[in-house]
């Protein structure tokens, strides 16, 4: 990889320039020791992370910081983006100035990369995209992406709806809680879902709208499709914050989540894990975010020079009440 080459050659010059300090004279062609120990040495990594929307996201946050350590061989620069891209950009750009060996992003929206990203390779810095991903046309832009396939998970969403209430005579009215519009996780939960159903005529979602991934935002778009809507068979969350807040306001309402609305959800974090085994969320669609050790060993090669898959996606588990047992819950580490 050209950049270890130049960070290589970069320690060969510091180690003569420092020689040339010492004996006070030029040309002394000391070279070598530079190689093998800039090869080992710590990799300055920049991470642009999302925010800390959700509890998947600390949990994702969590893992890149215990993976991106010193003991690791990392110095790590984070910068927690607050949901908006224009501080992502703004971090990425301060990453380059830095002169970061790898940069890693878990970018909030697909599109609106191109300028920053073209800015990075012109300084010769990987990108490694982290959980959601961009939309570049051109692919050099990035090095590598670890994530999940969320189109897949709303198929599976789908397809558990259908075993659940195809059947049913009347009208199923969904009602979906999108996540961050144009984020990947929204985008591909929208499509898989949404395909995944087409073919089934009773099922009408009659409602969507973004509760932009967070619980409080959850409650309140959950509690005006309630003004609106009085009978809402299925509610689908696009994360489980956003399912939390959705089961207050239907509980405020005064109905019962998981019986007489359905809910689907996102993420499977321990705490919604809990709400399957307790009946108020009826099935959750897996999406894992330890992302810390993948990224960690994504950086190490592209730094030797190593060629790295361009795209990592993880393998995820649906559950259900069946499944969801107290040692799963005790087990989950997220
Ligand atoms: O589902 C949600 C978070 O991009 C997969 O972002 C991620 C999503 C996750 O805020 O909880």
């Amino acid at each position: 990889m050209r950049r270890s080459i130049k960070k290589v050659a970069a320690g060969l010059l510091a180690t003569m320039m420092i020689g040339t300090m010492l004996t006070g004279c030029g040309g002394g062609n000391k070279k070598d020791s530079g190689s093998s120990k800039k090869e080992t040495s710590e990799i300055n990594i920049g991470f642009s992370q999302v925010g800390a929307e959700s509890d998947w996201r600390v949990a994702n946050t969590k893992s890149m910081k215990s993976a991106l350590t010193a003991k690791n061989g990392f110095k790590l620069s984070f910068a927690d983006a607050q949901q908006k891209q224009e501080n992502q950009t703004k971090a990425v750009r301060e990453f380059i100035t830095q002169g970061v060996d790898v940069i890693a992003i878990a970018p909030v929206t697909e599109t609106g990369w191109e300028t920053v990203l073209k800015e990075a390779k012109k300084a010769d810095i990987p990108v490694i995209t982290v959980d959601r991903q961009i939309k570049t046309s051109d692919d050099s832009l990035i090095t590598a992406w670890v994530g999940s396939d969320f189109k897949k998970e709303g198929v599976k969403a789908a397809e558990w709806l259908i075993k659940e209430k195809g059947k049913e005579k009347g009208d199923v009215n969904i009602a979906v809680l999108q996540g961050t519009i144009g984020s990947s996780a929204e985008i591909g939960r929208t499509k898989g879902f949404k395909e995944g159903i087409k073919d089934q005529k009773n099922f009408k979602i009659i409602a969507s709208q973004t509760g932009e991934f967070t619980q409080a935002k959850g409650q309140e778009v959950m509690e005006s499709f309630l003004k609106q809507n009085k009978d809402i068979d299925v509610v689908v969350a696009q994360n489980d914050n956003m399912a939390f807040g959705a089961i207050d306001a239907l509980k405020a309402a005064g109905k019962t989540p998981g019986k007489d609305v359905t809910i689907i959800s996102f993420d499977a974090i321990k705490a919604a894990l809990k709400k399957v085994q307790s009946g108020e969320i009826n099935a959750e669609f897996e999406c894992n975010p330890l992302h810390g050790p993948r990224v960690a060993e994504l950086a190490k090669k592209i730094m030797k020079g190593e060629k790295v898959d361009k795209i990592q996606y993880v393998d995820e588990q649906v559950f259900t009440k069946d499944n969801t047992t107290k040692e799963v819950i005790n087990k989950r580490a997220y």
